[in-house]
């Protein structure tokens, strides 16, 4: 049964008997203090055993269910006394290794305690259910500093007091694997602020972006229901008494192309389900919306609701919410008639009308109400989508697109609109949450991106969003092990290095130029012939030498991420990574009479304008130069990495304890894996060797004299 497949071949014994001799000559052992140690089962997994024995090399052990074995001592660790069983502090372990820290996380997981201190940094693991730990007698608790265990809100007390003592931005940044629970963590640490940090009114206003930009930048993935598909760092800003004066909130690189395509089982954004199930009579009336199994883009994943989710209650959620970031009814009803559009566009169609695949599109209700909610001309809308116009020397010539470019057009304008209103809504809710007078020192910032993914493809965006989560690794790394093991060696203390696993050389793979997998995806993107295989090809002619790398069969390249494996399908990279829209896209969008069109092609132009830097050429015809998706994000994270080294960091590690979103399951393979890449047991290691207290001199001299006196 199991049982045989969990447990340890015994070593061969000679008989049953002469083993039976062996106990019973030994017929006070139970009464001997027996040793704890654990044992690793065949299934990986750990079990807790007493040592009975133990003779040179091999013990003999007794399992919790009674059984005697024979082992090797190799298969033994140490394990801890149960005193110690569910320390808050894993630096508190007498004995500090793998099975001894999963099981210290699990015995505190089973009684929902989620919530431990590795040191410095703390671990949550995600209890996919409600737990009681939050709320505002919690919150008066860890105010009061009258409850101990670790929890968001410690570590949020501890930000703030750094923040008011210190005189120095405040960072809490947030990592883990997709669906680990960066956001919910990012959402509790915000309660703290805002109730600590209360009383003006504008912590109310902050608190609401949650939904807003959940609604618009979430959705569900194979991993995670509510899966944040783009980065944010927001920043809360605190007047000198303490209470938050504004805050302002800094997007990365949204997954745009969630808007017109995604995989069976998954969904696009939230707020388009929302708006379907959601909106009042008048406005549907207004919007021509139907539900949202007529549309195109919602259809095709064949997924159209979430367990335990109401997507019309939460429309009403967003609705409320608009009105407290001061998004006024006019506005919030031009973003409504953009969601629609976006929604239209999907089903607008095209025919073929010769033998060059040249087409037209249909003129039907999805066309007409495209063109309506856009507010431009129906004639105008149809050009946009079936034909280009190209400068060819002095003249200017209208070219007819095929199928599959007028498609591409189509969803290319789609993208567009969706990701400016992503943008824009981000920009209203800053002009509302804008400080007065920024003053530094007194802000704390919270960073919460999208996870470490790995799908059985995996496109161009989880290409991004793998690179943006080894920075923050690197970010990690260098606070936790470099910066601290150097601090010491260059005290001349005598200390013994911790090794850990270094990261660069994985950024040096993306970034190293110019032979990193961002400078020849720039490069071929440039190239008119390039294509996603001369990508690939160009990629394993040049890496394959780099440890990180590997060339996979086809277009397929595979990433050794600090998380795992990753391999990658180019399929799309080029495309995607160039990001183009046709200037007669953008025209369409200028001729509208509507305002938020408008701003948008003011907003795409502004984007399409700025001078390429880089191994960026013309890239021809009617498009203009811009910087690649690629490298745009690469600055981005890199001035983000900049903001955050400005800051006094604390760190939230977010654990993954399953893969099935269940409450309740501690998968110890999974946990181990997660605490292994990212280094926990090293950064227990450290902290336990090294000093709980530094301090300058003269701090300390200071210290002394307020003692004396
Ligand atoms: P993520 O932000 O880390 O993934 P989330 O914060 O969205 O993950 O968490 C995923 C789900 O786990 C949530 O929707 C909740 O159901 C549950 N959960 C997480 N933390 C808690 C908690 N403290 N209490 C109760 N339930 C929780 V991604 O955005 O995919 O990387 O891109
Ligand atoms: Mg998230």
């Amino acid at each position: 049964g199991e049982d045989s497949e969990s447990v340890p071949l015994p070593l061969p014994s000679n008989s049953a008997s002469s083993r039976e001799s062996r106990w019973s000559d030994t017929t006070p052992y139970a009464s001997k203090k027996k040793v704890q140690c654990w044992l690793q089962l065949s299934n990986g997994n750990w079990e807790l055993v007493k040592i009975i024995t133990s003779s040179g090399s091999e013990s003999v052990v007794s399992l919790p269910d009674g059984k005697v074995l024979k082992v090797h001592d190799e298969s033994l660790v140490s394990a801890n006394p149960d005193i110690l069983d569910g320390v808050d502090d894993l630096m508190q372990l007498s004995y500090l290794n793998e099975p001894s820290v999963l099981y210290n996380l699990q015995y505190r997981y089973n009684q929902n305690m989620i919530y431990t201190k590795a040191g410095p940094v703390l671990v949550a693991i995600n209890p996919f259910k409600k737990v009681p730990l939050y709320g505002n007698d919690y919150i008066e608790a860890y105010k009061r500093k009258s409850i101990e265990s670790p929890h968001v809100y410690a570590i949020t007390d501890t930000a703030i007091r750094e923040m008011i003592r210190d005189e120095v931005n405040q960072s809490i940044i947030i990592s883990g694997e997709s669906g680990a629970g960066k956001t919910e963590t990012a959402k509790i640490a915000m309660q703290y602020l805002a109730a600590l940090g209360g009383g003006s009114g504008i912590e109310y206003e902050i608190l609401k972006t949650n939904p807003i930009l959940e609604a618009f930048g979430n959705g569900k993935t194979l991993r995670n229901d509510n899966s944040s598909r783009f980065g944010k760092l927001i920043e809360i800003h605190f007047s000198e008494t303490g209470k938050i004066c504004g805050a302002n909130i800094q997007t990365f690189l949204l997954e745009k192309s969630r808007v017109v395509q995604c995989n069976e089982g998954e969904r696009s954004y939230h707020i388009f389900y929302q708006l379907c199930a959601g909106a009042p009579p008048s406005l549907r009336d207004k919007l021509n919306l139907r539900s949202a199994e007529d549309y195109k883009y919602l259809r095709q994943s064949n997924c159209y609701s979430i367990v335990g989710v109401n997507d019309a209650e939460e429309f009403r959620t967003v609705m409320e919410a608009l009105e407290v970031v001061h998004i006024s009814k006019e506005d919030q009803e031009s973003v409504f008639a953009m969601l629609a559009a976006v929604l239209w566009l999907g089903n607008v169609s095209f025919t073929v009308i010769d033998n060059e695949n040249h087409v037209q599109a249909v003129e039907d209700e999805g066309l007409l109400s495209v063109a309506k909610l856009i507010g431009c001309d129906i004639e105008d809308l149809k050009l946009t989508l079936t034909t280009r116009k190209m400068k060819v020397g002095n003249d200017n010539i209208v070219q007819k697109l095929k199928l599959s470019q007028a498609i591409d057009a189509r969803d290319a304008l789609a993208k567009s609109i969706y990701s400016c209103l992503f943008d824009w809504l981000v920009e209203q809710i800053n002009k509302s949450l804008a400080v007065g007078k920024r003053r530094t020192g007194r802000s704390i910032s919270i960073l919460d991106i999208y996870g470490f993914e790995s799908f059985n493809r995996n496109s161009f965006e989880q290409f991004c969003i793998n690179y943006a989560n080894e920075r923050l690794q690197q970010h990690f790394n260098r606070h936790l092990f470099k910066l601290e093991q150097e601090e010491y060696i260059q005290d001349g203390i005598d200390w013994a290095k911790v090794e850990f696993e270094d990261n660069q050389d994985c950024l040096n793979l993306f970034e190293k130029k110019p032979l990193g997998l961002l400078s020849l995806l720039d490069e071929e993107s440039t190239f008119p012939n390039g294509t996603d295989l001369t990508f690939a090809n160009k990629l394993k002619q040049h890496l394959n030498s780099n440890s990180c790398f590997k060339g996979e069969r086809d277009k397929a390249f595979t990433v050794c991420h600090y998380a795992g494996e990753v391999i990658y399908d180019t399929t799309g990279f080029l495309e995607k990574n160039r990001d183009l829209l046709h200037l007669d896209s953008i025209q369409l969008l200028s001729s509208s009479t509507c305002h938020l069109p408008q701003k948008f092609a003011t907003q795409m132009l502004t984007q399409t304008e700025k001078p390429a830097v880089g191994p960026l050429h013309k890239s021809g015809g009617a498009d203009s130069q811009k910087l690649s998706v690629a490298t745009k994000f690469k600055g981005q994270l890199f001035q983000l990495m900049q903001r955050l080294e400005s800051t006094t960091p604390h760190f939230i590690r977010c654990i993954k304890p399953n893969n099935l979103q269940s409450p309740g399951l501690y998968e110890q393979g999974l946990v181990l894996q997660q605490l292994r890449c990212c280094g926990v047991l090293e950064v227990v290691r450290i902290s336990r060797s090294g000093f709980p207290t530094r301090m300058s001199h003269q701090k300390f001299a200071r210290r002394m004299i307020f003692a004396w006196f």
